[in-house]
């Protein structure tokens, strides 16, 4: 190998690292995009693999707010997740309470990587009677470095 071959895979490998500690640097796809309507996350349930970072969009005229209600008991407290960064679900309730804290106004994203398998509820705070409601189910990865063969 070349050393110009060599440096420029040295450069992917470095950015493919660094893009998950920055906000915004995440690719939505159909396959970890939610989006929120006027009152409706969509898809309301996404099965996602473990590691994934979702996207949470406002594509909608209305403010919102991603806030986990559940997580699953495998989950530590590190894991919850809350538009604002609050580390509980009584903290961004009491913000968004106070000062709307939390809210995502229209054409603002939200991500969360998702390092636990198992199912998290999330809510709209201010559309919750709405049943403004969603999941995130992470699944385990299918592959592993033992010889089991691929489902698909
Ligand atoms: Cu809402």
């Amino acid at each position: 190998m070349n050393r110009r071959a060599f440096l420029g895979l040295v450069g992917a490998g470095a950015s493919a690292t660094l893009a998950g500690c920055f906000d915004g640097q995440a690719a939505a796809t159909d396959d970890n995009r939610v989006t929120m309507t006027q009152v409706d996350f969509r898809p309301e349930e996404l099965r996602v693999p473990v590691g994934t970072t979702v996207v949470f969009e406002n594509t909608s005229s209305h403010s919102h707010t991603v806030t986990a209600s559940g997580l699953p008991e495998a989950a530590d407290d590190s894991e919850y997740f809350a538009s604002g960064g609050f580390d509980s679900y009584e903290a961004a309730k009491a913000a968004w309470d106070d000062r709307a804290g939390g809210i995502l106004e229209p054409g603002d994203t939200f991500e969360n990587e998702f390092t636990t398998p198992g199912r998290y509820d999330y809510v709209c705070i201010p559309h919750l009677r709405q049943d403004m409601v969603g999941a995130i189910i992470v699944e385990e990865a299918e592959t592993s470095d033992d010889n089991s063969t691929a489902s698909y």
